[in-house]
Order: structure tokens, then C-alpha cells, then sequence
């Protein structure tokens, strides 16, 4: 019994690391799918194999002189003490120096070849980071939308990453951060100045997304197909929902893609559960942080204000970080009380809202294709 209560540590121990190579999490760093992944792979290998020989001849050395060595009866309390072996010194200061430039080589020429801008068909966007969420904005193509990343295949994606909050000035630029009000002015975006940590594990390195900064990061997948991302900065209460996925299509679907999230949101008939849904909507409380492209409040168009652009929203897959389907159930929850879907969401509903206006705003962001 004492010896199944002493093994358990190991075995649970033993049972969370099985689990994180789990098939088909893709978050696995260790299966590059695109150039930029397979560099840092290339680099990895090696320097893995070379650390793993040095730890096993360090450690074996010390476990069998540990051995060898040890006090027996019989033999002296202090063993001989031995001073000087010059040949031995030089070489054990030289050889793990030679070992150590040996890696820094690749190790420093990957980092420069990684954070060349691409030139060529590159795709900029801009990704920025809010408490718990990515806001996707594509500049070029004039689409902003939400926690997931189209991408097309077999091109160089230059993203740009800002982090949301006080020092935040709205909508980035082209591949910078736009500069927001100093600290102390209202806050611009919602979000606190916090630092996140962008990361597709399958097809690039990491990039922490710093406030009043631009921080870039190249990515490119060789096949169309789903890549999971996240956060990989601990950001606040939700940190834990914060993914998002990276879709890689071919250019045609590319393509295809970015002309039906160019195109306006279509107003839902009148008469129709939708469109009250839409007039709350509009004279509402959404309003204050929500955009939705195409439609207009006293002749203006819709700014977001640190909410997600909903435009074309049952496109998704995804909401609250990219944790939950978008589904009616969903949406009805998250609408009924933000803070016990996502602790600490900065979604405020005051007043709440009537199950009447729940019902109308589903029906409404349903039509949001
Ligand atoms: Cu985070």
C-alpha cells in the first residue's frame, strides 16, 4: 500500500504529460507546418540532441564516480587530493566553449532570419490583443473581424501585433500600433494595458504583444487546414480563454472569403423577430463598444469600441476567445450575463436585458452571416 501511495506523484505526474501529447490538439510545437515553424524545428533538433549527450555523460559521469568512489570500511576517511592537470583544465574550458559557439551560430542566425520583414506577396494584418480576445484586422483588404485568422497558403503572413487598452489608439495603421491618449485619458479600446503573448504553435514562434508597442511576427502554412493559437502570456481573470484559430485556405477560398466579409451586413425583413432584434441593437447599449458594417445610427457609420466588429459573426466558428461554438444556446447565455460566461468580461449589461431582448438580439446576430 505505502508503495502505490509513494508511486502515485509519479504515475499522475506521468498521466499530465501523456495527456499534452494528446493526437490531434495541434499545439504542437514539434510538427512544423509552414517555413517559418520548420526553421525553428531545424534549429531545435540538433541543439536538443547535443544538450540531451552532454546531460547524460555529465550525469553518468557523476553517478558512477558517486559509485566507484564511495566510502568503504577499510579505506581512508579523506581520499588523495590531487591538484593541476593543465592538459585537463584547458580542454574541459575549451570544449564546452567550442560547444556553446557551435550553437550560438544557427542559434543567432535563425533569430535574424526570422524577423526579416518578408517582401514579395506578403498578407499584412494586424492583430491586436484585448482581455480575452483577438481583434483580426486586415488593412489592405479593409476587413476587421475576430479570434480567427484566414490566411492563404504557401504566402508569408507579416502580422503585426498590438496590445489594447489605455495607451491603445483604435484600429492600428498599416503594420504599427496606433499610439493612444497618455495614460491616466479615458481608456480608447477596452482591455487594461496588459501584455499577451501571441502563439500557433505549428507555424511559428512565439511573440509577446506589448502595450504602446509593435512587435511583428511572420507566419506561413504550406497546407490548408485549422491551427490552433493562444495566449501564452497570463493576462488576467480569462487568460485561460483566450485562443484563437488560424484557418489556411487556398488562395481561390482566400479570396472567396475576403469579398463575403467585405460585403455589408444585410438588414433582416421588417416585421421580423430579427429586426427588432437590430432596432435594440442600434438604440441600445451594443452600440457603445459594437461595430457592424453596413449599418448606421443618425446617418453614421458604426465604430468599435474595444468589442468585436459583429459583421459577419455567424461566419465564425467562435466566440469568448475562441473557447465556445457559436451556437443560440451560447449566444442566449453570453447575452443573459457576460460576467458568468467569461469571469471578469468587460461586457457590462446595464440595465440587464429582458429575455424578450435576448430572444431578438439572437435572432438578429443570426442573420449575421
Ligand atoms: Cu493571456
Amino acid at each position: 500500500m505505502r508503495r502505490i501511495t509513494r508511486l502515485a506523484p509519479g504515475v499522475g505526474a506521468l498521466a499530465v504529460v501523456a495527456a499534452a501529447c494528446a493526437p490531434n490538439n495541434h499545439q504542437d510545437s514539434l510538427n512544423p507546418q509552414g517555413p517559418y515553424a520548420q526553421k525553428i524545428d531545424t534549429l531545435f533538433t540538433p541543439v536538443f540532441w547535443i544538450a540531451a549527450a552532454i546531460f547524460f555523460i555529465v550525469e553518468g559521469m557523476l553517478v558512477l564516480f558517486a559509485i566507484r568512489y564511495r566510502h568503504r570500511k577499510g579505506r581512508p576517511q579523506t581520499p588523495p587530493q590531487i591538484h593541476g592537470n593543465s592538459r585537463l583544465e584547458i580542454g574541459w574550458t575549451i570544449l564546452p566553449a567550442l560547444i556553446l559557439v557551435g550553437v550560438a551560430i544557427p542559434t543567432v542566425s535563425t533569430i535574424y532570419d526570422l524577423a526579416r520583414t518578408p517582401t514579395g506577396n506578403v498578407l499584412n494584418v494586424n492583430v491586436v490583443g484585448h482581455q480575452w480576445w483577438w481583434e483580426v484586422d486586415y488593412p489592405d483588404q479593409q476587413i476587421v473581424t475576430a479570434n480567427e485568422l484566414h490566411i492563404p497558403v504557401g504566402e508569408p503572413v507579416y502580422v503585426s501585433l498590438c496590445a489594447a487598452g489605455v495607451g491603445y489608439g483604435g484600429v492600428p495603421a498599416p503594420n504599427e500600433c496606433q499610439p493612444g491618449p497618455p495614460k491616466g485619458a479615458p481608456p480608447s479600446a477596452v482591455g487594461d494595458d496588459v501584455i499577451h503573448s501571441f502563439w500557433v504553435p505549428e507555424l511559428a514562434g512565439k511573440q509577446d504583444v506589448v502595450p504602446g508597442r509593435t512587435n511583428h511576427l511572420v507566419l506561413q502554412a504550406d497546407r490548408p487546414g485549422t491551427y490552433t493559437g493562444q495566449c501564452a502570456e497570463f493576462c488576467g481573470l480569462s487568460h485561460a480563454y483566450m485562443r484563437f484559430k488560424v484557418v489556411a485556405q487556398t488562395r481561390e477560398d482566400f479570396d472567396a472569403w475576403v469579398r463575403a466579409q467585405q460585403a455589408d451586413a444585410v438588414a433582416p425583413p421588417a416585421g421580423s423577430l430579427a429586426a427588432t432584434g437590430m432596432n435594440d441593437f442600434l438604440n441600445g447599449q451594443c452600440i457603445a463598444c459594437h461595430a457592424i458594417r453596413g449599418l448606421q445610427v443618425n446617418g453614421q457609420p458604426l465604430t468599435a469600441n474595444g468589442g468585436p466588429n459583429l459583421t459577419h459573426l455567424m461566419s465564425r466558428s467562435c466566440f469568448r476567445g475562441c473557447t465556445m461554438p457559436i451556437t443560440r444556446a451560447n449566444l442566449e447565455a453570453w447575452l443573459r450575463d457576460p460576467q458568468a460566461v467569461e469571469a471578469g468580461s468587460w461586457m457590462q449589461l446595464n440595465p440587464k436585458l429582458s429575455q424578450d431582448q435576448i430572444d431578438a438580439l439572437v435572432a438578429f446576430l443570426m442573420t449575421l452571416r
